[in-house]
């Protein structure tokens, strides 16, 4: 019989002393506000969530109304949480103190509450992303409080609303996946101890941006279509979702590479993903899968944050494609 995700988290502090029981009660809050946004995503037509809000996030991106219910559904489980000091969402330019968010305040949440909003009215995969940081003692509770590096985090995941509904975590001890069991509406383990294969002839990356794109991506991605006739002597599929959490569940379920890089368009924005609550969580779920996860230059988990809001370049994936792509910005 699969555990539950309880019973996993439970058991896992009993063998590894880890997660203590305070972040054990948030990763569980986090998973039951992925279920009720999943419900509200199976709902589709037949509820009140597809279509824009009529207003843009902190990005200058038009909000969906499944963007404002999936964030909002966030805020009341978190509230409730007690294990919580505060919130940063990609929907909110500011962070959300708890009220006093319970006596340990041991922890800060980061989320996209709804990543891949474009696919909502189309009925294509998207997901939730989320990041715990510990929240640091001794210091007033403010933005800053939150600009760690992705390797400080504490627990990172993400739930896919796709044909099945999944929750993926891990809190540094491997990566392991979750399915909604609807009948029960418990998440059960069946997915543990995920890997990413090494190698891949799968890559994700938007390709009607080529002619933006600097040196190095251009010579990666051109030896890619050049297929076993070219110097990679094989030949290599593509596949772009535009849910970054659906690709990466691809890459994490069969290995890949995703790439998002900065590009001409905007020559002095660093990419589009965000760094802390969509890049710093899904890369560590990438390195605990044994894949690796770069700006194109530096591992994304070290990288300090200047700022909530900010964003970077991505190249994420199975180990000897993602090292091949940074060597290439190296070289230039
Ligand atoms: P584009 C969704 O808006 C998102 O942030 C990621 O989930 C996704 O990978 C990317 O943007 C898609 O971007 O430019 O292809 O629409």
């Amino acid at each position: 019989m699969h555990l539950t995700l309880s019973q996993f988290l439970s058991e896992a502090r009993r063998a590894q002393g880890a997660p203590d029981a305070c972040l054990q009660q948030l990763i569980e809050t986090v998973a039951d506000g992925c279920r009720t946004i999943a419900a509200q995503v199976n709902q589709g037509a037949l509820g009140c969530t597809l279509g824009s809000a009529g207003q843009e996030n902190v990005q200058g991106e038009i909000q969906q109304k499944l963007d404002l219910i999936a964030n909002e559904i966030l805020l009341e489980k978190a509230a409730a949480s007690g294990a919580l000091a505060a919130i940063a969402s990609e929907e909110m330019a500011q962070i959300h103190l708890i009220p006093d968010g319970g006596a340990q305040r041991a922890y800060l949440l980061l989320c996209d509450p709804l990543d891949g909003s474009s696919n909502i009215d189309v009925n294509v995969s998207i997901g939730t992303i989320f990041s715990v940081l510990r929240c640091p003692r001794g210091e007033p509770l403010t933005e800053r409080a939150f600009l760690q590096p992705g390797a400080q985090q504490a627990a990172a995941g993400y739930a896919v609303y796709g044909p099945q509904t999944l929750f993926v975590l891990t809190t540094g001890e491997g990566v392991h996946g979750f399915t909604l069991d609807r009948g029960t509406g418990l998440w059960r383990l069946t997915h543990p101890a995920l890997r990413i294969p090494e190698q891949t002839h799968e890559y994700a990356i938007n390709a009607s941006n080529t002619r933006h794109w600097y040196a190095p991506v251009q010579r990666y991605i051109d030896e890619l279509m050049a297929g076993k006739d070219g110097v990679r002597q094989k030949d290599f599929n593509m596949r772009w979702i535009a849910s970054m959490v659906g690709d990466v569940h691809r890459i994490l379920m069969r290995g890949g590479i995703f790439m998002y890089p900065s590009d001409r368009r905007a020559p002095l924005r660093p990419g589009k993903l965000r760094l802390m609550y969509e890049a710093s969580p899904i890369a560590w779920l990438v390195e605990q899968a044994g894949g690796a996860a770069t700006n194109g230059y530096q591992r994304i988990l070290e990288l300090v944050p200047g700022q909530l809001h900010e964003r970077v370049a991505v190249f994420l994936g199975s180990r000897q494609e993602v090292e091949r792509v940074t060597h290439y910005h190296h070289a230039v």
